[in-house]
Parts: C-alpha cells; structure tokens; sequence
C-alpha cells in the first residue's frame, strides 16, 4: 500500500507514521506536511529512512494532484488545529482547513483515490456539565470557534464529495488527544513543560470545563481499523471514555510531578470556551471491534511526562514563543 499522509509531521500525525513503520512495514508512507510553527522533521526524526517527507502546503492544487495519483490511500490530518490561534487570527484556518480538505478532495476524485479525514468532537458543539448525553454520529453539528467551525465544514466538504461524486471516503471526529510530540501550546504540554521551568500551570476560567482524553496510540490504532475494515461514507466516534475535568488534569500533572496539588493559576477564560466534550464510541466498537489499548488515563499522563523530561531538546526551541503569545492574551 501506498500511503499519503497529511500533517504527518505534526502532533498526531507523526505518531500515526511512527506507529505505521512499526507496525505495518509494508506499507511506504510519504508525508505532505507544510511544516508550520506545528510541524516539525524532528518529530520524524526516528522514522526518517523509511518515511518520504515531502515539504508543501495541502491546497497546492498541483503538488497534491501529483503526490495523489501515486498513492492508494490519503490519510488527511493536516489543519491548523489551535483554537487560541483561532481566536487571534481565522484566516489559516479556512484557508488550511476548508480549502485544503477541498483541493484533497478533488484530487482524489480525479484520480479514485480512497481517503480518510481526521476530524474533532468538537464539530458537534459542547455539552452541559451535568448532562449524562455524550456525542454519537446522530449528535447535529454545532460548533463554537472558528478552527471547530472550519473542521466541521470540511467534514461536510467530505460528505459533499461522497455522496456527489461517489469519492471514497471515511471521517473520524476524535475526542482530546495526548501523547508524545503534542505542541507546547496545547493544554497538557503546556503544564508540563511549565511545572519543568518552575512555572505554576494555568487554568482557564474555573477549570470546571471537561474534556474526553484519549491517548494518541488509541486515536491512530481506530484510525487503522477504519482505513482497513470502514464502511465508505460513514463517521467514526473514536473516544476512550476519559472524561476528565482540567482541575482535575492539573492536579494529576501536580502529583505526578511531586508538587503540591494546589500549586497552580486560574487565568481569564477562552472566549466562547466549550463546556465539556464526550463521545460515544459504540458504532466503532461493535461495528468494527476496535478496543483502546491505553485505558488509564494515569498512566497514559506519567508517562507522557517522562518524555517531556526526556525530550527537552524537542519543545526548548517552542516554549518561550509560545509563553510570549499567551502572555499577551493575558493568559
Ligand atoms: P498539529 O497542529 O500538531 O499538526 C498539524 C500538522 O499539519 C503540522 O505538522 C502542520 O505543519 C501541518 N499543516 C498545517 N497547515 C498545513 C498545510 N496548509 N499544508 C500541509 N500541512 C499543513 O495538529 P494535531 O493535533 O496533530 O491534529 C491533527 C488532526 O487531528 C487535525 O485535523 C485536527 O483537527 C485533528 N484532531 C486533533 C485532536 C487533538 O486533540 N489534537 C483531536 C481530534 C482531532
Ligand atoms: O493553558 C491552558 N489552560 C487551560 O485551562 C490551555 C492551553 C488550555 N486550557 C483548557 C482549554 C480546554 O478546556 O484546557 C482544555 C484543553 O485545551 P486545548 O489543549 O487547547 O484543547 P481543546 O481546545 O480542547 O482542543 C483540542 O481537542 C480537540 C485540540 O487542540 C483540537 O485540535 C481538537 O480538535
């Protein structure tokens, strides 16, 4: 199988590679990556003799009609997937996301091309803290930010060109990601990499808001399941029932750090800030019989924070452009 992967170099991405050439050595993977402030070669430094690594943007018309008529499968998680970024400045993400999905899409049209699209649970909007409800694929898109508005049209892109065009296509909208090689900007990295320079991690609003965590091997392993056993047109929830608070996340991070579990900030809110996530990932487990293999969430995190302390190399050069962006939002 040749296998195109977008984004290939950023968080989840360069995990699903990693996982790819370690598990399935048949496969040749090329990477279309654009290798923005989120992307970096770095991150497929360990698969690199096996990996192609071709540096472009995905709404390249012509670069992404000639990297899909080789390929037999495109795996598209490339995106600007920041909702801070989102907040700041839209544009990349409508640009990136909308007409990136789109020029994908026709390519793989023209040349029949099997696709699957990485999306979020974050297209169906949030849910109320005390609602027992979860998302299901039935659950009507509603989303909140510009980068969760831009995943949800190219979603509809997606089912646009299936039904349309007959492409062959599959979605899945995934639950918080954690893991190795996750940006310093994002929620869990962020604290980590603050508790190791001595910095209290910072909580937005009350820190009541809740996610569903689920750590990346998990993500990519339901990925693997779709590509190889989906059916054609439909949507994936993939979760692992991880519902946690970000209090709670804190805390954890604190403990596990030899930290006093109060030891951190509350800082002023995201605007439009989603309540809480939470998928139902039923369809996947009884249609397809994809289990998680990372079920403790605990044990998920600590190790997640070694490698953090492992890998200071990798976030250095990151964190201080980052702290300096959040500093001016106040937060
Ligand atoms: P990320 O920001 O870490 O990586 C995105 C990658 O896409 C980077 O390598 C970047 O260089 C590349 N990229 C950005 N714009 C590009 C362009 N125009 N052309 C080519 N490459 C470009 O994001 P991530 O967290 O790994 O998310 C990957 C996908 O998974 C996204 O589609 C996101 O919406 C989805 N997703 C993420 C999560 C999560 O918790 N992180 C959860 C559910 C779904
Ligand atoms: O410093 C922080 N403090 C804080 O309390 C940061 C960076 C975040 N938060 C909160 C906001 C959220 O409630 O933590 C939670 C997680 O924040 P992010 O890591 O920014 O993730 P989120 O906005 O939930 O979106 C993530 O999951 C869905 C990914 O970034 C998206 O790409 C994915 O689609």
């Amino acid at each position: 199988m040749r296998l195109l992967v977008t984004g290939g170099a950023g968080f989840i991405g360069s995990n699903f590679v990693h996982q790819t050439v370690r598990e399935r050595p048949e496969v040749q993977v090329t990477v279309l990556d654009a290798l923005t402030y989120a992307g970096d070669e770095a991150s497929l430094a360990p698969v690199a003799d096996a990996v192609t690594l071709v540096q472009g943007d995905v709404a390249d018309a012509e670069l992404v009609d000639r990297l899909v008529a080789d390929a037999d499968v495109v795996v598209h998680f490339a995106a600007e997937s920041h909702n801070d970024n989102s907040l700041t400045d839209p544009w990349p993400f409508v640009q990136t996301n909308v007409v990136g999905t789109y020029t994908l899409l026709e390519a793989v049209r023209r040349h029949g091309v099997r696709f699957h699209h990485i999306s979020t649970d974050e297209v169906y909007g949030d849910l109320e803290l005390d609602d027992p409800a979860k998302f299901t694929p039935e659950t009507p898109y509603n989303p909140s930010s510009p980068y969760s508005s831009t995943k949800a049209a190219s979603d509809l892109l997606v089912r646009a060109w299936v039904r349309s065009f007959g492409v062959q296509a599959t979605i899945s909208n995934c639950s918080n990601n954690y893991g190795p090689y996750q940006h310093v900007e994002k929620f869990i990295p962020r604290q980590i990499t603050n508790v190791v320079d001595g910095v209290r991690p910072k909580l937005y609003g009350t820190g009541e808001n809740v996610r569903d965590w689920i750590h990346v091997e998990d993500h990519n392993s339901a990925v693997w399941t779709i590509i190889e056993r989906g059916r054609i047109g439909e949507t994936y929830l993939i979760g692992a029932d991880g519902e946690q608070n970000n209090k709670a996340v804190v805390e954890l991070i604190l403990e596990l750090t030899g930290q006093p579990r109060d030891a951190y900030d509350l800082v002023s809110d995201r605007p439009g800030h989603d309540l809480r996530y939470a998928i139902d990932s039923s369809r996947l487990r009884t249609e397809l019989g994809w289990e998680p293999r990372y079920p403790s969430f605990r044990d998920g995190l600590a190790a997640t924070i070694e490698w953090y302390r492992a890998n200071e190399a990798w976030w250095r050069p990151q964190k201080d452009a980052t702290e300096a962006a959040y500093a001016k939002l106040g937060r």
